[in-house]
């Protein structure tokens, strides 16, 4: 590694808030032993922890670029794939859609996402799938605690939990504009029974796109998950990347603040982990193709 790598490698490192695990920051894409050592030593963090942080991975010019895009695509969305907040006209999440966008797609592959995924993976990935969740000043909403799984396993069949999510920050994420929560290590325990309480979603048929989500996680699993890891909130600047298990305890608060929260949130699935049969759910919830994607590397702008 050469000094000018070894120094912006030990900036970005002092950066990072304590508790997270952070994805090796050398772009240059070669190897060197201490880059190996730095991956294997964050792998067995996201294991351990069940997420990791690449904070401000994408430049101002990109995510410039991609609030463009979301922003002229919002009209775009098909009714039944945006969800808005109860009793609200706001939008909170908007489905699919990346297949009308060379530059999402270029997202969708861009290394600095796709090669951590890999990595924690350890299988070749394909897409799962895309959304935007814009929880908007004032009256972004709350989600409840949930693991992902509990969707991708009950409803689609999902062999394994061998999927990761990665949320890319349109906005700085901080204390006041609803920061995911998660539980660090909670997704060791694996997934949590489905209480008939808390979860609807055996019951129910159609299409889940809804702000009420089917599974949640009860207040006794999500007391005793606390009690036993603690508890913490993903706050980060804009373009940062956080990446997390899909069996990792989430939720997040109500944005009561000036402030946008805009994250994207990119499914990657293990090629190794496809599901057998078609899925059930519409195309804009599970990505019909499970053909590997390939990595592009450099700037999103570079065309
Ligand atoms: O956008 C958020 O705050 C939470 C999103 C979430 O939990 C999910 O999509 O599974």
């Amino acid at each position: 590694m050469s000094v000018k790598e070894e120094t912006r490698l030990s900036r970005i490192l002092i950066n990072q808030q304590e508790h997270y695990s952070t994805w090796p920051d050398d772009k240059t894409g070669r190897e060197s032993p201490a880059r190996a050592a730095h991956t294997s030593d964050v792998t067995a963090a996201f294991r351990s922890e069940g997420c990791l942080m690449a904070r401000a991975a994408f430049s101002a010019a990109e995510v410039a670029a991609l609030e463009h895009e979301i922003s002229g695509a919002a009209g775009e969305y098909h009714p039944e794939a945006t969800v808005v907040e109860e009793g609200r006209q706001s939008v909170r999440s908007m489905y699919g859609g990346h297949a009308s966008s060379p530059l999402i797609h270029r997202l969708i592959c861009d290394e600095r996402l796709m090669a951590p995924a890999m990595e924690l993976l350890g299988d070749e990935v394909y897409l799962y799938q895309f959304k935007i969740n814009t929880k908007a000043p004032l009256v972004g909403d709350r989600w409840p605690w949930h693991q992902d799984y509990a969707f991708w396993a009950h409803l689609d069949g999902m062999p394994s939990p061998d999927a990761v999510t990665v949320a890319v920050y349109l906005d700085e994420v901080n204390e006041f504009n609803g920061p995911l929560f998660y539980i660090p290590g909670g997704h060791r325990a694996g997934l949590h029974r489905c209480e008939p309480a808390t979860c609807a979603g055996m019951a129910l048929g159609g299409s889940d796109v809804s702000a009420n989500l089917r599974f949640t996680l009860s207040a006794d699993v999500v007391g005793a998950l606390v009690a036993d890891h603690g508890l913490r909130s993903a706050h980060g600047p804009s373009g940062s990347a956080f990446f997390f298990h899909a069996n990792l305890p989430h939720a997040s608060g109500l944005n009561l603040s000036p402030y946008s929260r805009r994250q994207i949130f990119i499914t990657y699935n293990a090629v190794g982990n496809a599901l057998s049969r078609s899925p059930k759910r519409a195309e804009f919830l599970v990505a019909r193709s499970n053909e590997p994607l390939r990595a592009i590397s450099g700037s999103l702008l570079a065309a």
